[in-house]
């Protein structure tokens, strides 16, 4: 396989006690492997296999052939995305140097940290059925959007991505049940904007 999920970089009760073991587990295990599988599945003998990474596939999607931007929608974002995902965690670590100044700049574009919380909470509940929120950087402004089901921001030309939380229900359901609020409010703690 090309592309390839990331290792966890935590233990899988490392984010414990806002997000259980069990829903680490199936989400990394199961959904995680699941975009893998069908991505590379899905462009073995293609163009495609010659990027040197998702990023770069996603940056590049307009210029993908129209036969393949459904995989690369799909699959390719949901491989993507859940890198970003597992990567992003303050678990079991301090912030790195990185980190910091990400945070400074998410301060530096809202002003508080509770304003950029209140506004990633309010438009990950207003996104209908699956998608992800994000904190990303546009000519050097923090902006938080969304997209639905498994696409990312890079394919419409976000510079970069600082934060992106996953609102799949597998994301939460486990713990939280159909309260995607209570997980946003929960998750806050894992990310640099703590
Ligand atoms: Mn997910």
């Amino acid at each position: 396989m090309k592309f390839k999920k990331i290792e966890l970089p935590f233990s899988v009760e490392g984010l414990e006690p806002y997000i259980d073991r069990e829903t680490v587990v199936t989400h990394y295990e199961k959904h995680h492997t699941g975009y893998e599988t069908k991505f590379n599945e899905g462009i073995k003998g293609t163009k495609l296999e010659k990027y040197d990474s998702i990023e770069d596939i996603l940056r590049d999607f307009d210029n993908i052939p129209e036969e393949l931007k459904a995989v690369t929608k799909n699959a390719g974002g949901g491989l993507y995305n859940h890198n970003i995902y597992w990567s992003q965690f303050v678990a079991e670590r301090n912030l790195t140097k990185e980190e910091v100044g990400k945070l400074e700049l998410i301060i530096n574009s809202f002003g508080t940290k509770d304003a950029f919380i209140k506004e990633l909470i309010d438009k990950g509940m207003a996104i209908f059925g699956s998608g992800w929120v994000w904190a990303v950087v546009n000519d050097g402004k923090v902006e938080i959007t969304t997209t639905t089901n498994q696409e990312n921001p890079l394919m419409y030309g976000a510079q970069e991505i600082l934060l992106g939380i996953d609102v799949w229900e597998h994301a939460y359901y486990l713990k939280y049940k159909q309260d995607r609020k209570i997980y946003l409010e929960n998750i806050i703690n894992l990310l640099i904007v703590k």
